[in-house]
C-alpha cells in the first residue's frame, strides 16, 4: 500500500491533471516523502495503469497524451531532488528517441540519471533522424550516444544509426547504448549496440563505467 498522497497523485496523473500532479509532487517533497517513492508509487504507477487501460481499449490516445504531459510536469518538479548532480564531469552524452517515435518519458528519465551521474547531456528530443544523432555527437565531441525506442516499428531506426556510424568509420569512437520497453539484449547484440540496459538508473551506471574504462 502506498501513501494516500501518492495514490491521489496517481489518480490525478491518470486524469491528466498536470497542475494537481505538480502541486502534489511539491507537497510530497515538502513532507519529506522519498523522491524515488514519489516517482514509482505516485507517477509511474499512474502511467502503468493508463498503459494497461490503453492496451485494453478503455482509454485512447488523447487521454494517454494528457496523462503523459502530467507525468512530465511532475518529473520536472522531482528532477532536482531525484538527481544529486555529481560534481565530477564524467563525459558527454547525446540522447534522443529514434525517428518516428514520440515517446519521451523513459528517455527523460535516462537524461536525469545521466546528469546525476555527472554527464553533460545533449537531449535531441523525440523523432530524431539517424544523422542528427551522429552530427550532434561529432559537434560536441560526445563519448556516448543513447537511443530510446518504445515501438517495435521504430526499433530498426536504432540500427540505421549504427549502420551509418559504421559506414563513416565512426563506430569505435562512440559508446552506443539502447533501451526502451520493446528493446532487449538480443536485439542490441543483433544491431551491434555496445550496451542494452533495462532502466534509466542502470543506463547511467553502465554509461559511467563504460566511459571511465574507455578513457583509462
Ligand atoms: Co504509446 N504505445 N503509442 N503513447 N504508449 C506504447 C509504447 C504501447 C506499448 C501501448 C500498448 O499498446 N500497450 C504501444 C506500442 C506497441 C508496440 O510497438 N509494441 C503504443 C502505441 C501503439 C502507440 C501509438 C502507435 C498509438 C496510436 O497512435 N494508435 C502512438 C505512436 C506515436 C509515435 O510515437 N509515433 C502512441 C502514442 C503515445 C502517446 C503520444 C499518446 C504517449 C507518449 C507521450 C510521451 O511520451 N510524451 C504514449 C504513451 C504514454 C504510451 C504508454 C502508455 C506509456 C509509455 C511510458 O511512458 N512508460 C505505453 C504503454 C506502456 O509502456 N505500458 C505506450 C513509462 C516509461 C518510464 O517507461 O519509456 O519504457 P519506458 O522507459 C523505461 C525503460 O524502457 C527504460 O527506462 C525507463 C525506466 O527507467 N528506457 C531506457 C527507456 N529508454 C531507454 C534508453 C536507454 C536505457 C533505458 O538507453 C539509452
Amino acid at each position: 500500500m502506498s501513501l494516500p498522497i501518492l495514490e491521489e497523485m496517481s489518480g490525478f496523473l491518470q486524469k491528466g491533471r498536470a497542475k494537481n500532479v505538480k502541486a502534489l509532487v511539491q507537497q510530497a517533497l515538502d513532507e519529506n516523502v522519498n523522491p524515488k517513492e514519489i516517482l514509482n508509487d505516485g507517477l509511474l504507477s499512474g502511467m502503468m495503469i493508463i498503459g494497461e487501460k490503453f492496451k485494453n481499449n478503455e482509454v485512447f490516445v488523447p487521454e494517454v497524451l494528457v496523462a503523459a504531459r502530467a507525468m512530465n510536469a511532475g518529473l520536472a518538479i522531482l528532477e532536482p531532488k531525484l538527481v544529486e548532480v555529481g560534481n565530477e564531469p564524467v563525459g558527454k552524452a547525446v540522447i534522443g528517441t529514434v525517428k518516428g517515435d514520440l515517446h519521451d518519458i523513459g528517455k527523460n528519465l535516462v537524461v536525469m540519471m545521466l546528469k546525476g551521474a555527472g554527464f553533460e547531456v545533449y537531449d535531441e528530443g523525440v523523432d530524431v533522424e539517424p544523422e542528427k544523432f551522429i552530427a550532434k555527437a561529432e559537434e560536441v565531441g560526445a563519448d556516448v550516444i543513447c537511443m530510446s525506442a518504445l515501438l517495435t516499428t521504430t526499433m530498426p531506426n536504432m540500427k540505421s544509426v549504427i549502420d551509418s556510424l559504421n559506414e563513416k568509420g565512426l563506430k569505435d569512437k562512440y559508446i552506443v547504448m539502447v533501451g526502451g520497453a520493446p528493446v532487449n539484449q538480443a536485439f542490441a547484440d543483433q544491431i551491434g549496440a555496445d550496451y542494452y540496459t533495462p532502466d534509466a538508473a542502470t543506463a547511467a551506471e553502465v554509461a559511467k563505467k563504460a566511459v571511465t574504462e574507455k578513457n583509462a
